[in-house]
């Protein structure tokens, strides 16, 4: 957990680093915040942290969730409001333990929270839940969505339809799904062949399953080859998230075990996607995820760091910062450090 702040100090910086912006909330942890402004106010879905003592080995099994609190904004950097249980796992019949990363959509008067957990089996899958309120509480479909796999759903609307994005490879399980398929064995690409890439599928008019099997989304160096499975400073790991700035979209994601996010930018929601460069360097804290907004005429990067448990990666506190987007379409690469 303390290798991106090694990183940092190695990279020049002497002093002890400064956290450039406060935890969105300080009673509870909180993590994989993922942001989204409806009428005229923000809400936050983030992952809800518990400590334990479960061991933590590349499988994430520290990150034990158990439910999801919604947080609002009238404001940015006014109060946050916590508006508690919104789906509890004990609520979602086919979940068994670690609900990790959700995001929400908003059709018309209606909401709906998308979560991942595993199953009985101990297979990650995703689920949906609806509330009439931004806030919930949701009530989930008995079922996980027909055709889900992996971890960290993001919910995209365009002109009116609105596409899942899901996927992460190592604990998220991505690399256990070939041809739609699940088998327990870990299949990862060799380092010169391309990666394992997310996936997108459109949702379906009730917002509850899939229009057609899910699609890879294809991650492209600028020569218009495939990211390959070996470039750990490139190639997805988890934590998709779509937004769209002038006609463009940008594809955002973690790098894993580099710690960073980074985007690639499209002209279709389904990609294929070119990268560009590098949006939030490592933070304090073994995983990074984020999600960006915009509010009031402004884009706010939200991500998490473990700022308030002292660095240990399983509990994390969200935070938010002003994202500039570059008169050429690039975006300003920003740290959670002060310089
Ligand atoms: O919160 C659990 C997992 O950690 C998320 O699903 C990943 O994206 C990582 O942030």
């Amino acid at each position: 957990a303390l290798l991106p702040v090694a990183l940092l100090l190695l990279s020049g910086c002497s002093a002890t680093p400064e956290f450039k912006d406060p935890p969105l909330v300080d009673h509870r942890y909180t993590a994989d915040p993922s942001a989204h402004a409806w009428n005229g106010r923000l809400y936050i879905y983030p992952s809800h942290d518990i400590p334990t003592d479960a061991p933590y080995p590349d499988e994430g099994g520290r990150f034990v969730m158990r439910d999801y609190h919604v947080f609002s904004l009238a404001q940015a950097g006014g109060a946050v409001t916590d508006h508690g249980v919104a789906l509890d796992i004990d609520e979602v019949p086919w979940a068994e333990r670690q609900m990790w990363a959700p995001d929400a959509a908003k059709k018309g008067d209606d909401y709906y929270l998308y979560f991942p957990a595993k199953d009985s089996q101990g297979i990650f899958r995703l689920g949906v839940a609806h509330s009439d309120s931004p806030t919930g509480p949701f009530t989930p479909e008995p079922d996980p969505i027909d055709g889900s796999f992996s971890i960290d759903p993001a919910v995209f609307e365009d002109e009116g339809d609105y596409y899942l994005y899901f996927g992460g490879i190592w604990g998220g399980q991505l690399q256990r799904w070939q041809d739609g398929r699940y088998s327990a064995e870990d299949r990862y690409p060799a380092d010169d062949q391309p990666a394992l890439m997310p996936q997108v599928a459109r949702l379906s008019a009730d917002m509850k399953s899939l229009a057609h099997p899910p699609k890879a989304v294809e991650l492209l160096y600028p020569d218009g080859s495939p990211i390959v499975a070996g470039d750990n400073e490139k190639r997805f790991f988890e934590a998709a998230w779509v937004h769209k700035y002038q006609g463009t979209y940008y594809f955002s994601y973690s790098t894993g075990d580099t710690h960073k996010i980074v985007y690639a930018t499209g002209s279709s929601p389904y990609g294929p996607f070119t990268y560009q460069g590098v949006i939030l360097e490592p933070v304090l804290g073994w995983t990074n995820h984020h999600s960006i907004t915009e509010f009031d005429g402004q884009w706010y990067l939200f991500y998490h760091d473990t700022e308030l448990s002292g660095g240990k990666t399983h509990l994390r506190n969200i935070k938010m910062m002003p994202l500039q987007h570059r008169e050429n379409g690039r975006i300003e690469t920003v740290s959670a450090f002060r310089r």
